[in-house]
């Protein structure tokens, strides 16, 4: 105590640190004022007092959060002392501010936090070939030199290179990929992350993924549609920045908005007009039901709810009349749909069964979609990350060419998520190539795919494709910009699979749980230690950053790093990286950033460059005319592109192909959109997990609502009788962010449960909970609410596992404890496929996350 209170006296503040250090500082701040001692400043006169010494840098805001927003940090002394967010323009409905979240403003928290990692470390019990194995995730850590970190992992790359091939070696994410490429190559890792079934299928039958490329209209159309169904989104939580805002302005223009979820978001809350829910995993069912209520209840002429000029002349497989030249007539989607293939027809009471949306409701949905003129079906990509959703994509699309909702003014179809949220086209801006060359390929051609990889390591079998499972063995692990342990299925066998590991590597910013898990970790630098570089996100904007500090600690890019692995593996920096400098590399991102012309027929180049600024960067160019200088760019840090209504850089999505579709045919089989793709059918055969039919036909999800019960049709529940969904979650970008301070004592990530399910359980909202699956438990602080539907529990998304000493139980609600590796059709990673149970937990209650020990290692 004592130590500390000399210790404050020994510290001289200057009066301009002390003002521009102090959060408190703001309006009517005292100050000496000559006369009378203390004298009361204006706001204003405050803000510039804090503001003399200092400057605002763009800084970025880096994560894979759905949104991209402007950030600008205050630095004085080389210390970000304050940040703020976009007042570049002014906030109107048509063109809002790119404001950051909390998270964004928590930055400061993060990149300063007390539990960086600071220098290379290394697990005390780890030795060449693994050393005690059992350890990792509760071993001591020792630091070590950059040289010993770099010289043993090169070490241990040419050892388990010599013993049993590059193959043993795999690389889950980042870029030392550069490194080893040229020593051999390594096994990689694929998967369907965030997109589940909307990954690849869209191309087979015509519609986009949703984030390259959209099927939706931009944001000044959606004010033409007259009802927008959000289906499993909500970008309330998950599509930050203005989504939210552009939702807002369609409402003003009188848009319905319908919420069709197993949770009452915070979206149903804001924009909603009726709130669906919904079983997770049963949209497909659903979407049957009103798709034979339409089917049933049609007329042409005096009920019409179908599009039939649009199923003619846009569509295949829909009717007999339809269908593909060389596929069995009988096997159109109307047959199925009537009950022709199996006797069962999939009305409105079928799907209410597996739904749990009572039939009068789907009926009363599928005429309000059929006979409204411009609807929006919008959809997330959380109803796909469902394992076997397949051909839920194909039944979307069919539902909107059904009622003929695409191609037009306030008609659309697709997914409407992350940056592409009620926004789609092309980007109206973006960035210049760093002109980095790509480096060498890999010639190791082995990957594991993310739902099945913990399990391939431990069974030494991967599945390659139809027929096709190899042997693997796998004895190193790289972890680089990822967090695999956390954010990949199974994590109970992924924590494991790596205990079975000889050694493992992560370049971090934190002791994640990659790190945790490892053998040795190295300290990488944030965004705000790098040199520069842009973001993009939502099509109207790029943003643009700077270096704001120097690099905290020991901690170096991992361009660096894996450079100086390069070198150690006996290849130049130029073989690694090429040999553009730092300067070069941001320039030529600025002379490369186009924009879209006023008149929407191409691109002109952004940034005004001129021989004064080529000089001094010290960089090869060409003077160029753009419109606004790099200067301006500097200092703003973001170019937003002006929208009106009546502008001319709007999107129709598939407009041409509407209009004329054998002139504009789309990039299918037929160039039409196909209600019978065989293709797609082929294509997710081929990948040699489950199978599909080539019209949409219902399959029960694995550990989906069905598999709640013991037996279904006799209603009667199982060990498992719940399911989990993992909304992403406000506190968190995946998993960064879990451990800011700040962010943990603004959401709590209590676990949601309904409260017919907490009575039946005699849980009271915050008393601790034991979740259960079939692959791990999780502890949690119940959420009781009535915004749940019963037999569902959301578990956020991506809190870091914590498990205790004996390694059975997790504290932190980490949402893979409870999935397992089970891989379907084209490899989707299904999380909001999994069953569950939860019980009253016994043991006290539980201390709150914002309470937790931060995990500093030195
Ligand atoms: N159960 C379940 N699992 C899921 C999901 C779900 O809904 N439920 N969602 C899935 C989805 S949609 C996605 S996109 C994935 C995301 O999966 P990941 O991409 O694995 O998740 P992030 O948390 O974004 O991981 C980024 C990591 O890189 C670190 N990092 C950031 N910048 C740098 C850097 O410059 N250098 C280095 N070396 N490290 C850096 C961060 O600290 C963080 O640890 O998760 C998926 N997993
Ligand atoms: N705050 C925050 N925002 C994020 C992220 C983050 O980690 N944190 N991650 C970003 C990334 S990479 C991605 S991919 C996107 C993901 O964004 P989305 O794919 O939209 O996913 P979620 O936000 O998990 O879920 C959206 C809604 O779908 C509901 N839902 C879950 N399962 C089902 C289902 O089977 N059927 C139906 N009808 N609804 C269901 C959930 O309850 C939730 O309200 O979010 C992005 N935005
Ligand atoms: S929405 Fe994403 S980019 Fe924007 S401030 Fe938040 S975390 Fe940063
Ligand atoms: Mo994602």
């Amino acid at each position: 105590m004592f130590k500390l209170l000399d210790k404050l006296e020994n510290v001289t503040f200057s009066r301009r640190a002390f003002l521009g250090s102090s959060a408190a500082v703001t309006a009517g701040a005292l100050l000496p004022s000559t006369k009378s001692g203390l004298r009361r400043l204006s706001a204003a006169e405050a803000a510039e007092e804090k503001e003399k010494n200092g400057e605002w840098i763009p800084s970025a805001c880096w994560h894979n959060c759905g949104g991209r927003c402007l950030l600008k940090a205050y630095v004085e002394d080389g210390v970000v002392k304050r940040q703020k967010t976009d007042d570049t323009v002014e906030d109107t409905a048509d063109n809002p501010q790119q404001r950051s979240c909390v998270r964004g403003q928590s930055q400061r928290q993060q990149v300063y936090g007390v539990d960086r990692l600071k220098y290379p470390m290394k697990r005390k019990h780890w030795q060449p070939g693994g050393g005690d194995k059992s350890l990792r995730g509760h071993d001591e850590w020792e630091r070590i030199s950059w040289d010993e970190a770099l010289d043993t992992i090169a070490g241990e790359i040419e050892r388990i290179k010599n013993d049993y091939g590059n193959r043993s070696i795999m690389v889950t994410g980042g870029d030392v990929g550069r490194a080893l490429n040229l020593a051999g190559g390594h096994t990689t890792t694929w998967g369907t992350t965030s997109w589940g079934s909307w990954r690849w299928g869209p191309e087979y039958f015509g519609l986009q993924e949703g984030y390259f490329e959209h099927s939706i209209n931009d944001r000044m159309d959606l004010r033409n549609s007259q009802l927008i169904v959000l289906w499993g989104m909500n970008p309330a939580w998950s599509s930050p920045g203005s989504p939210s805002y552009h939702f807002l302005q369609a409402k003003k223009e009188g848009a319905r908005v319908l919420v069709i979820d197993p949770m009452y978001s915070e979206t149903a809350e804001l924009m909603g007009d009726e709130w669906i829910p919904v079983h997770p995993g049963t949209d497909h069912a659903l979407m049957l039901g009103m798709a034979h209520t339409l089917v049933d209840e049609d007329d042409p002429e005096t009920n019409p709810l179908i599009d039939w000029e649009f199923l003619q002349s846009c569509t295949v497989g829909f009717d007999e009349e339809t269908m593909p030249e060389d596929a069995d007539k009988k096997e159109n989607f109307k047959a199925y749909l009537t009950g022709e293939h199996d006797g069962e027809a999939k009305d409105a009471e079928w799907a209410s069964k597996i739904s749990g949306v009572d039939a009068d409701k789907i009926r009363e949905i599928a005429r309000e979609i059929g006979t409204t003129n411009r609807v929006a079906l919008l959809t997330g990509w959380a109803p796909a990350r469902i394992k076997n959703s397949d051909s839920w994509p194909q039944m979307f699309m069919t539902f909107g060419a059904m009622t003929g909702n695409m191609a037009e003014p306030g008609k659309m179809t697709g997914v409407s998520c992350h940056f592409g949220t009620g926004n789609g086209g092309p980007r109206l801006v973006y960035a210049g190539d760093s002109g980095v060359p790509a480096g060498a390929e890999n010639p190791v051609e082995d990957s594991l795919a993310h739902a099945e990889m913990w399990d391939a390591i431990l069974q030494g079998k991967y599945t390659a494709g139809e027929d096709d499972v190899r042997d693997i063995d796998i004895k190193m692990i790289y972890h680089g910009n990822n967090a695999a342990l956390q954010t990949r299925d199974g994590q109970t066998k992924g924590i494991d699979a790596h205990r079975e590991m000889e050694f493992v590597v992560t370049n971090g910013h934190f002791i994640t749980t990659n790190a945790k898990y490892s053998d040795i970790v190295l300290p990488a630098t944030t965004h705000w230690e790098r040199f520069g570089g842009f973001n993009v996100g939502n099509r109207d904007a790029l943003f643009y950053y700077r270096n704001v500090i120097e690099p905290m600690y020991e901690a170096r890019d991992d361009a660096w790093i894996t450079t100086e692995i390069g070198k150690r593996l006996g290849f130049t920096a130029e073989e690694v990286y090429g040999d553009l400098s730092k300067e070069q590399e941001l320039f030529n991102q600025i002379a490369g950033a186009e924009v879209m012309k006023e008149d929407g027929t191409g691109y002109e180049p952004l940034v005004t460059i001129t021989e004064e600024d080529i000089k001094e960067w010290g960089v090869d160019g060409e003077p160029q005319e753009g419109r606004m200088t790099i200067a301006e760019l500097e200092g703003k840090g973001v170019y937003q592109v002006k929208r009106s209504p009546d502008d001319n850089l709007g999107y129709i999505a598939q407009e041409e192909f509407r209009k004329d579709p054998d002139k504009n045919p789309l990039d299918t089989e037929s160039g039409k959109l196909e209600i019978h793709s065989k293709a797609l059918a082929d294509y997710v055969r081929s990948n040699g997990f489950t199978t599909i039919d080539p019209i949409p036909t219902y399959n029960p999800a694995t550990e989906g609502y069905e598999e709640t019960y013991k037996d279904f049709e006799a209603g009667k529940k199982g060990d498992y009788p719940l399911q989990v969904v993992n909304p992403h979650y406000l506190r968190r970008a995946h998993t960064i962010f879990d451990n800011n301070p700040w962010l943990r004592e603004a959401w709590p990530n209590d676990v949601y449960v309904s409260r017919q399910d907490a009575d039946e359980r005699g849980v009271a909202d915050g008393d601790p909970v034991l979740i259960t699956s079939k692959h791990g438990k999780t502890l949690r602080t119940a959420h009781v609410t009535e915004r749940l539907m019963p037999g569902v529990v959301g578990l956020m998304h991506g809190a870091w596992v914590e498990k205790d000493a004996a390694d059975e139980v997790d504290r932190a609600g980490s949402d893979n404890i409870l999935t397992g590796p089970i891989p379907t059709g084209q490899g989707i990673s299904g999380w909001n496929s999994t069953v569950c149970d939860f019980e009253k937990w016994d043991g006290g209650p539980l201390k709150e996350d914002k309470y937790w020990e931060p995990r500093v290692v030195l």
